[in-house]
């Protein structure tokens, strides 16, 4: 079996603690052994990270932009390769293992090319005479913590804009995922960056705690549960001078209108709720459905969700590949069974697929099909409010106006994504200002969203941007910086500048 190392200060780290391994969720079989990230380990991650900062933030951007190019064009060149090691490693259908290795040279791209745009804002002042500036220093060590649902396309949303901006980066991939995370230091490590600027630490979520709490940390980025995300942003709020920035999923809706386009919207719930098999953070495990299409929505949904494809997540006729590990089934069914205990009326259930929906070869795969129910609203229905993580979607029949589907729609702690399918630009509109989310769609899926947008949520579903262009507030400092062209010094809001004596 593969033995894999961390990448610290420049070098390949065996590890001295414990070994785990990552498997295939297609197939249960072993890709390669891992250190588990010990407490020293990360230490010495962090204080190499902490001693490139000074280096590495004397570069000019432009310079920086270097070795990120390098990483852009061997994503492009490798891109098949890697969509096969990333559908090998997270049972995504093979063309979502390209796309996301196609959104991860994105995100590289456009942190590289953001190194010859403008940084900062020129800001007029109530004195002629001076200049006034908005000007970003980078913060220091980042520690970077991604999920295994976009083991390549996260950690470049974390961690592209991050370096680019000046900062050094500690970053721990999931414990699902690690051969993307060795790959992606490979790449790092072909590019010559300067030792330290770049460093990864395998493990477990006691590595990742170790890198919050360390007082080098400038930024946390984290991108995951809700539970871990909030009490890293919990424990965070609680050390002054320390960021995080944590993105936490959803329990995301398409709200489906009276005036809907139901070719739209069947197409759109169907793409949403069970591509990557329900393991988007923006995946969509409600459907509010208008009663006057009610019905008809209903059976074609039913319709496509009974035959849609599950199979082996490399051959491209699959649509949906297996769960990611055994303890996904398990929530899986553990909310189906929920959704029944509180009143839900089962409409499909391929939870558990006959043995010749399940390839060849393929029995120790974490193998589950859509679940699909319809349930009267009810705010105490803990099945309309929990993230499962999987394909498990409700359909919820509403009366009355957009705003009633937008009430249900919101009643939610969590605000990431979500959809409305309508042909009424008002209706479309009053969701737009309405919807509590910070990814909203007309007409289309409530996922797929592009690398030049922010990309985050609200309530439950996060505080600030880890990922994308808006990553830059996290890991940026804002010095206002102000200077006088005169000799004389002039003061603004009417402030008098005179000095008066007892004389
Ligand atoms: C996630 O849902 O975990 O918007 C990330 C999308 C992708 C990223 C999803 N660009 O669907």
């Amino acid at each position: 079996m593969a033995e894999y190392d961390h990448y610290i200060n420049g070098e390949w780290v065996s590890g001295d603690g414990d070994a785990f391994e990552s498997y295939n969720p297609a197939t249960g079989e072993s890709l390669g052994s891992f250190p588990r990230g010990t407490d020293g380990e990360v230490d010495r991650a962090l204080a190499a990270a902490d001693d490139a900062f000074e280096e590495w933030r004397e570069l000019s951007y432009i310079d920086r932009a270097e070795y990120l190019w390098e990483i852009y064009h061997e994503l492009r060149e490798r891109t098949d390769e890697l969509a096969e090691i990333v559908t090998k490693e997270c049972g995504k259908e093979i063309a979502e293992g390209r796309a996301d290795v196609v959104e991860a040279y994105h995100m590289v791209e456009w942190a590289a090319s953001d190194a010859r745009r403008p940084h900062g804002d020129v800001v007029p002042s109530e004195i002629p005479a001076k200049d006034a500036y908005m000007r970003r220093k980078p913060r220091g060590v980042v520690g970077c913590i991604t999920p295994w649902n976009f083991p390549v396309a996260i950690p470049f949303w974390h961690m592209a804009v991050t370096l680019m901006e000046g900062n050094t980066v500690v970053w721990k991939p999931a414990e699902q995922t690690p051969w993307c995370g060795q790959i992606i230091a490979e790449m790092f490590a072909d590019t010559g960056i300067p030792s330290g600027v770049f460093n990864m630490v395998q493990g477990y979520g006691d590595a990742g705690a170790r890198i919050v709490d360390d007082e080098r940390v400038g930024t946390v980025l984290f991108t995951g549960s809700a539970e871990v995300g909030h009490s890293i942003a919990d424990q965070v709020g609680g050390e002054p001078g320390k960021l995080a920035a944590c993105e936490m999923g959803g329990k995301n809706a398409i709200v489906i209108t009276e005036s809907a386009d139901l070719d739209i919207a069947v197409h759109s719930a169907v793409m949403s709720s069970f591509k990557t098999t329900g393991q988007r953070c923006v995946s969509s495990e409600r459907l509010v459905v208008h009663t006057d299409v009610y019905e008809e929505f209903k059976e074609r949904f039913v319709d496509v969700a009974s035959r849609i494809s599950v199979g082996d997540p490399l051959d491209e006729d699959t649509f949906m590949g297996p769960l990611a590990d055994a303890s996904q089934v398990e929530k899986f069914n553990r909310y189906n069974d929920l959704a029944r205990q509180e009143g839900g009326n089962v409409l499909v259930d391929r939870s558990e697929l006959d043995d010749d929906e399940i390839p060849e070869g393929h029995e120790g795969g974490h193998w589950v099909g859509p679940f699909v129910y319809e349930i009267e609203y009810d705010p105490g229905h803990r099945c309309l409010k929990e993230e499962v993580f999987a394909p498990h979607v409700a359909l919820v029949e509403y009366e009355g106006d957009v705003d009633r589907a937008i009430e249900i729609h919101n009643d939610t702690p969590y605000g990431l994504a979500g959809a409305i399918v309508s042909e009424d630009y008002r209706q479309i509109n009053r969701f737009r200002d309405r919807a509590e989310v910070g990814l909203a769609y007309g007409n289309l899926p409530c996922i797929g969203a592009e690398v030049q947008l922010p990309f985050g949520g609200v309530k439950k579903s996060g505080n600030g941007y880890p990922s994308a262009r808006e990553v830059i507030e996290a890991v940026t400092e804002r010095t206002a910086w102000t200077l006088n062209n005169d000799k004389d010094i002039q003061m603004a809001q009417g402030l008098s500048a005179d000095i008066k004596t007892d004389e």
